[in-house]
């Protein structure tokens, strides 16, 4: 399981340019007879005299940026799915007692890593971190790592084949190698107590510790420190009061530094405390009624595409959110850059964090359910201690079926069972009988909060039918509209009734603002899109050519009018009730 707040640790960064052997018939992977290598293939060899021809040459090969996707890179990988060997050197200098980690952000979607020419670990799983131990693989002086990234898709896979996002590849997050002791946290989870205001609790899990050994936890600005003994399972437990705490909210996006020591490990954080409750159809943070006012989010590099992977990117997305007048964001449709949770805490906006479980994935299939679970698992564990992340949503539009409403009903116990502080949600499909919407959705007997999308005025009906929708919905409890809106190309204008226009746009958003209104139980709302982004199922020449064009920004940054139109309701407080 990876290790956890990485980017307050100490690294060796990998970071920069990789050497890179593009493999469309997997060649690394298998063998000419197409049987599975026990070991790589393109492992850095060098011809050796009268032994087999070596038919590569990762030193001639061209480079390739990390982090980064591989699609926007070069132009001949613009379309490129399939298998992508990199290969960089680096020096190390052992140290006594010290345990060595590789660590990726993320790497889209298979990726095999060997360090030295002997494997070190595979990861399935395009949106989550995932680290390994190389301490005993890496030698004194020059090492190299080599990575096989896959991002073919399967039916098997999740996501599955069918996306309406670019399946960008590649190591497209940080890379760093993170030297730790020999006993070391390795998991953590502070928070605000339920119902309390100034309770703090949770649990530090320390690797390789023996019972009994000793954690500290302080917070200096709260005057506090506590100490507590690991037992059996690992895990110090904590409760104490900290009294005079400011409480993390939008508004006041107050985060705390929080040390953390086990034995030789020191770790630090910066951490804000906040509840985040249901109580009928209400949703409280800090014990008040809230209405989240938001957008989805792709994780699409503004001005540049491609997937985001600085911090000028997330602040580029963020600070458009801001403008907008939001506090909240849904992260979709996977989860997004640990740089994006840190800036949303920094800034004091509300986050949703999602399960790439999107569309027709295979419910029925058991190994699927368990890559399900790690996935979910990776997410909860790099962001439990973000106050920002209040919703953890299991899926996207997924189909209404048996097997399906018992893999998701999976999914919910087990968020709930890791992470019993925040909401668990889903974006549901909504059912239409003539101008009535039904959501009944069995998955929603588990939600906290249901999510449901819906496209009045694009994928069906026109805008100003919004207004003669009756809603019928079948739980008593808190609402937001996870996706509603239509595409406008950025400068086409036109009549409010011609689709591809800025007008049209902004005359479904205003309609649907409307609509959305009168339905008593919403708590929030995150329309489709923040900014306009890849997707191959979208080529319509001249107007989409390979982008969803959804955005209230385009990919070059330039505002539609939908944009001013969602910017004034939320600026003057016209859309949406707290209770
Ligand atoms: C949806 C999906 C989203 C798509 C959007 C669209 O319902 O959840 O991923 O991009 O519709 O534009 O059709």
């Amino acid at each position: 399981m990876p290790l956890v707040a990485v980017d307050h640790r100490p690294t060796i960064s990998l970071n920069g340019d990789w050497r890179t052997i593009v493999d469309p018939y997997a060649t690394g992977l298998y063998t000419f007879h197409g049987k599975l290598r026990a070991d790589g293939y393109f492992m850095n060899r060098k011809q050796a005299p009268g032994g087999e021809p070596v038919e590569y040459d990762f030193q001639k090969s061209p480079t390739l940026q990390v982090p980064g996707d591989w699609n926007t890179q070069r132009e001949s990988l613009f379309f490129y799915e399939g298998p992508m060997w990199y290969e960089k050197e680096f020096s190390y200098q052992r140290k006594p007692a010290t345990r060595v980690f590789f660590y990726a952000g993320a790497a889209n979607y298979r990726s095999y890593v060997w360090v030295n020419g002997r494997k070190a670990c595979e990861h399935e799983g395009g949106f989550t971190p995932f680290s390994c131990e190389v301490t005993d693989l890496l030698i004194e002086g020059s090492n190299f790592v080599v990575i096989a990234v896959d991002n073919t898709r399967h039916a098997d896979g999740i996501p599955t084949l069918q996306t309406d996002w670019w399946n960008y590849g590649g190591l497209t997050r940080d890379v760093s190698l993170v030297e730790v002791p020999e006993q070391f946290i390795d998991d953590f989870d502070l928070h605000l107590k339920r119902g309390s205001r100034a309770t703090i609790e949770g649990w530090v899990h320390v690797e390789g510790a023996a019972p009994g050994v000793e954690v500290t936890v302080s917070i200096p600005e709260l005057a506090v420190r506590e100490t507590a003994q690991v037992s059996a399972d690992g895990r110090a437990t904590f409760q104490f009061a900290a009294s005079n705490l400011e409480p993390w909210s939008p508004e006041h996006p107050r985060r705390y530094r929080v040390h953390l020591q086990a034995g030789q490990d020191n770790l630090e954080d910066e951490i804000g405390f906040r509840t985040i409750e249901v109580r009928g159809t209400r949703i409280l943070l800090n014990g008040s009624p809230i209405f989240l006012r938001g957008v989805s989010v792709h994780a699409e590099a503004p001005y540049r595409t491609g997937r985001a992977c600085n911090d000028e990117d997330m602040e580029t997305l963020l600070g458009w959110v801001r403008e907008l007048g939001g506090n909240f964001v849904r992260l979709a449709h996977y989860p997004h850059d640990e740089r994006m949770t840190r800036l949303a805490d920094r800034m004091g906006i509300l986050v949703w964090s999602e399960l790439p479980v999107y569309w027709a994935i295979d419910f029925d299939n058991s190994d699927v359910l368990a890559n399900a679970e790690r996935q979910l698992h990776e997410m909860i564990r790099r962001d439990r201690n973000k106050a920002s992340v209040v919703l953890w949503s299991v899926a996207n539009e997924t189909p209404v079926t048996p097997a399906r409403v018992k893999f998701l009903r999976t999914l919910v116990a087990k968020t709930h069972e890791q992470d019993p502080t925040r909401l668990v949600t889903a974006a549901l499909l909504v059912r239409t009988e003539g101008m009535a919407k039904v959501i009944d959705d069995p998955l929603g007997e588990v939600l906290d909060v249901i999510g449901f999308n819906e496209y009045i005025g694009w994928y069906e009906h026109r805008p100003e039918d919004a207004g003669k929708t009756v809603w019928q919905i079948a739980y008593e409890k808190p609402l937001i509209v996870s996706e509603f809106g239509g595409d406008a190309k950025y400068g086409l204008h036109g009549e409010s009734d011609t689709r591809w226009t800025e007008e049209y746009q902004a005359n479904l958003y205003r309609h649907q603002l409307a609509m959305l209104n009168r339905i008593g139980p919403l708590r929030g709302m995150s329309p489709w899109v923040l900014m306009d982004f890849r997707s191959p199922r979208r080529p319509l020449p001249g107007i989409q050519d390979y982008f969803n064009r959804k955005g209230l920004i385009s990919d070059q940054g330039e505002k539609k009018q939908a944009f001013y139109v969602l910017q004034m309701a939320y600026r003057e407080g016209a859309i949406g009730k707290a209770e």
